[in-house]
């Protein structure tokens, strides 16, 4: 039996990829394991069948036959482990990447999170013209070093692995803030994320269950 995903069945970002079953979707497409997905409202996400799968009553979460998982790091992890393509087999390489897991979601997203708060509930607070140039200060510095460590490669530790596809899921919220043109290197290195088939297939599975919505069917 295929695993099964939960997502937003209604995404608040309007198909635009950036919730987070698209990063699990990503991976589970890299692997080519085929998936289910249950769609879940916001009120059935906080009801209690719901919260025993996810104490925080988000998604995604993952089940697999007795496995049910939640945090999208960690089902990533779990599909790069029990599947080839995700991972190097060298195990120092490995360990790296599995560090660029880690850094894409302890380091990057929490400043680039800040500044989707700051958009989403601040908007009308009488500070916040003035904290939002701070808050993207902080994510300029943070990309000024990927951007370094980064340089004309095309992936974070040689080839492409669930480090590369967190990076990538995590910078792609900063989409139409302007912030990643001032870095053409991790412009170009999110496009490579988005070019590959898998990204592709991914994107285009959460925008029809958006559209789907939409349009009432
Ligand atoms: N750290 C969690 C965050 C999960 C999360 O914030 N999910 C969002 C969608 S991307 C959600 O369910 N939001 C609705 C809510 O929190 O009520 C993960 O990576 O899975």
């Amino acid at each position: 039996m295929s695993p099964t995903i939960t997502a937003f069945e209604r995404s608040p970002d309007r198909g635009r990829g950036l919730a987070r079953d698209t990063r699990v979707r990503w991976a589970l497409e890299e692997v080519g394991q085929p998936y289910d997905v249950r769609l879940l409202s916001f009120t059935e996400m906080k009801e209690p069948a719901h919260l025993a799968l996810h104490p925080f009553g988000q998604i995604p979460t993952y089940e697999d036959g007795d496995l049910a998982l939640f945090e999208s790091g960690a089902i990533v992890f779990h599909l790069a482990e029990r599947h080839a393509g995700l991972l190097p087999g060298d195990a120092n390489a490995r360990a790296r990447a599995i560090s660029w897991m880690f850094a894409a979601l302890s380091t990057m997203e929490p400043p680039i999170l800040d500044r989707t708060t700051a958009m989403l509930v601040e908007r009308d607070k009488t500070w916040h013209e003035q904290r939002l140039p701070l808050v993207e200060d902080r994510i300029r510095d943070r990309l000024d070093e990927l951007s370094n460590r980064l340089g004309e490669a095309d992936w974070l530790d040689g080839e492409f692995s669930a480090g590369d596809l967190l990076m990538v899921s995590v910078l792609l919220r900063l989409s139409g803030s302007g912030l990643l043109d001032e870095y053409p290197n991790l412009s170009a290195y999110v496009a490579r994320g988005e070019a590959r088939p898998a990204y592709k297939r991914a994107f285009d599975a959460q925008l029809a269950v958006f559209n789907a919505a939409s349009s009432g069917c």
